[in-house]
């Protein structure tokens, strides 16, 4: 098993990107430096691929510190509101902790359109080039809060392609990836990969 270190503080995430690489003979371990996960600046004004980019070169500069080679993963993703311009987009951890999915369902109150997407960019640094795959699920946001599997939007977007007003909260890790932004965008990494005989 290769080992793949995640740079992420998500343990949603970590689980879903273990799920994802385990078949695939990766040990996805969380990046941690003396037991915690270092602090990383995110640029939070560009986009997701740059943000994603940003955390590879500070993951690199602290392995090499370190003195630790191994391949690493960082992916970046949040939730666009047609209705709202996109927004929270790549703000979605912090509005999340601010206004909370009962403040995004209030947007959306008196609104038609309840059309969103999830999108993910994914990187991994291998062999000293970053590599990067991108993911959409497109969806649309749920009138009330519905199940509890998952985290963050989960239980207030309900994916296309799936049952009719089912969310993410409701489904299992399975079900999930079918749809889910992140597996997409961790697929094509690994099709690039594949393609270089990684
Ligand atoms: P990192 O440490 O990996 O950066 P994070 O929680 O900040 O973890 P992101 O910036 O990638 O993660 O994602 C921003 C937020 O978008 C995240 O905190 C969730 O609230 C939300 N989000 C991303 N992917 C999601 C998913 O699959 N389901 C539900 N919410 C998701």
């Amino acid at each position: 098993m290769e080992r793949l270190l995640f740079l992420t503080g998500n343990a949603g995430k970590l689980a879903e990107a273990s799920h994802f690489f385990a078949p695939l003979g990766y040990q996805v371990e969380q990046f941690l430096i003396d037991g915690k996960v270092p602090e990383i600046i995110e640029p939070q004004a560009d986009g997701l691929r740059a943000v994603a980019t940003a955390k590879i070169q500070q993951a690199r500069n602290l392995l090499e510190t370190e003195g630790i080679n191994a391949a690493i993963l960082v992916e970046d993703a949040g939730l666009f509101i047609d209705t709202l311009n996109g927004f929270p987009g790549v703000y979605s951890a912090s509005v999340l902790q601010q206004i909370g999915l009962s403040g995004i369902l209030q947007l959306l109150a008196q609104k038609d359109n309840r059309g969103a997407e999830f999108r993910a960019c994914a990187a991994i640094f291998v062999n000293g080039e970053i590599h990067f795959g991108e993911g959409i699920c497109r969806g649309l946001i749920s009138l009330d809060e519905q199940g509890e599997n998952g985290f963050g939007y989960d239980p207030i977007f309900c994916p296309e392609g799936g049952s009719k007003g089912t969310t993410f909260g409701q489904m299992n890790r399975a079900e999930k990836e079918q749809f889910s932004h992140r597996a997409k965008a961790l697929e094509s990494v690994k099709i690039e990969l594949d393609a270089l005989g990684r």
